[in-house]
């Protein structure tokens, strides 16, 4: 039953690994755009329910790749350990594939957790690499397996699951295996028994976090360090001002517009006697959560006009308060900076913004990832 177990529970992890792999890619390359790659500002949740996929995908793939390590781990004993340059090219792929797995979840987990503290290395840069690293293992091992998985897919049940034994394991490998695979707990399971235990634990991590994005599930979600309406003026923080360095912002405040017929720089007063427009959006964390809300402000379209940057071409870039960190400007694309609900948002649910959210203004877009909507606006620049 083993052989036919690894192979669906493999075929689990390689859906749940695709999904993760895709919608990964996708969320680089949103945040950082190889030339030619364009992202839309429509539909406006699209970000919001691949960044969702991404993070359940992974969450799930814990308890799949668990148990398919444990499912395999008789095998990680047969004796000898390399027979002929082929095989000794199939486990080294296995091992690459089972550490960068390993690494994937694990790093992901922390990310959600903010954890960064255990990770003395470069999230991003070493997150999306290992998952190319991570793709090309799996391919080459899907390749080497594909006879295997066939017949265990779709042929009939062998009795004692060691389909994958050839008369070249001979009969000391093959007896080890079978003696180590009953002592690793094969013994007393049925393949139905461990993958209706395995489900259920996907299902149940699934249950613990989906209500950091699904409101409604909320209550259930018990691992879920972020959830929505949960934050001041009911929607969570992700950098607090403090955390920023913005201490206050006082009477003082100018925002600085610049575009190709001149500059302005504008106080609150003047923001706010400018047209308001709302508009209902998430905001959508690449740490996992999300949230919907209702913000109003000015239409980013409306201060371009004002400095002449109508020019359908022209990217725009924000600029914020905060001194340092990753995440004190951001790059609208040009489609993105005209889009009707592209706001510098006033206000959230109708209250001025809690400076933790932005105050005096904030970027908010739709279909965009939460790290770029940038608080604390100082500067527009097209
Ligand atoms: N200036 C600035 N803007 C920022 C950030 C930041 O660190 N600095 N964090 C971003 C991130 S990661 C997210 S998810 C959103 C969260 O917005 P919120 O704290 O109002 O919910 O703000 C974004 N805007
Ligand atoms: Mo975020």
């Amino acid at each position: 039953m083993r052989t036919a177990l690894t192979a669906r529970l493999g075929l689990m992890l390689g859906i749940a690994f695709s999904i993760c792999l895709v919608t990964g890619v996708l969320s680089h390359f949103i945040q950082h755009p190889p030339g030619g790659f364009h992202w839309p500002s429509r539909p406006v949740q699209l970000y919001r329910i691949t960044q969702g996929l991404h993070v359940a995908s992974g969450l799930a793939s814990v308890p799949l790749l668990t148990a398919k390590i444990w499912s395999v781990f008789p095998k990680l004993f047969t004796w000898p350990p390399v027979r002929g340059l082929a095989h000794g090219l199939e486990r080294a792929a296995i091992g690459l594939l089972s550490a960068a797995a390993v690494f994937e979840l694990v790093t992901g987990v922390l990310n959600i957790a903010y954890w960064y503290s255990l990770m003395p290395f470069g999230f991003i840069g070493a997150h999306y690499w290992t998952a190319w690293i991570l793709a090309g293992a799996l391919l080459l091992h899907i390749a080497a397996k594909l006879p295997l998985i066939r017949a265990a897919l779709t042929g009939p049940a062998a009795p004692d699951g060691d389909t994958n034994s050839t008369a070249a394991d001979g009969g000391r490998a093959r007896r080890g295996m079978l003696t180590l695979a009953r002592a690793a707990g094969g013994g007393g399971w049925t393949r139905r028994g461990v993958l209706t235990l395995t489900g259920a634990a996907a299902g149940a991590v699934t249950l613990a976090t989906v209500g950091q994005t699904v409101a409604p599930l909320g209550r259930v979600s018990l691992l879920a360090p972020r959830l929505p309406g949960v934050g001041p003026q009911g929607l969570p923080v992700n950098k607090t001002a403090a955390a920023a360095g913005i201490v206050r912002v006082d009477e003082s405040y100018r925002l600085q517009l610049t575009g190709p017929t001149g500059r302005h720089a504008l106080s609150l007063q003047d923001l706010l006697a400018l047209p308001q427009f709302a508009a209902e959006l998430p905001i959508a964390c690449v740490e996992g959560w999300s949230a919907s809300a209702t913000w109003s402000g000015v239409r980013v379209a409306d201060l371009l006009r004002l400095v002449g940057a109508e020019d359908p071409d022209r990217p725009v870039t924000v600029e914020s308060l905060q001194q340092d960190g990753p995440y004190r400007t951001s790059v609208l694309e040009p489609g993105q900076a005209r889009d009707p609900l592209t706001l510098l948002a006033l206000r959230l649910g109708g209250e001025p913004l809690h400076l933790d959210h932005g105050h005096p203004c904030r970027l908010i877009a739709p279909n965009r990832p939460g790290v770029l909507q940038t608080k604390w606006v100082a500067a527009v620049i097209a």
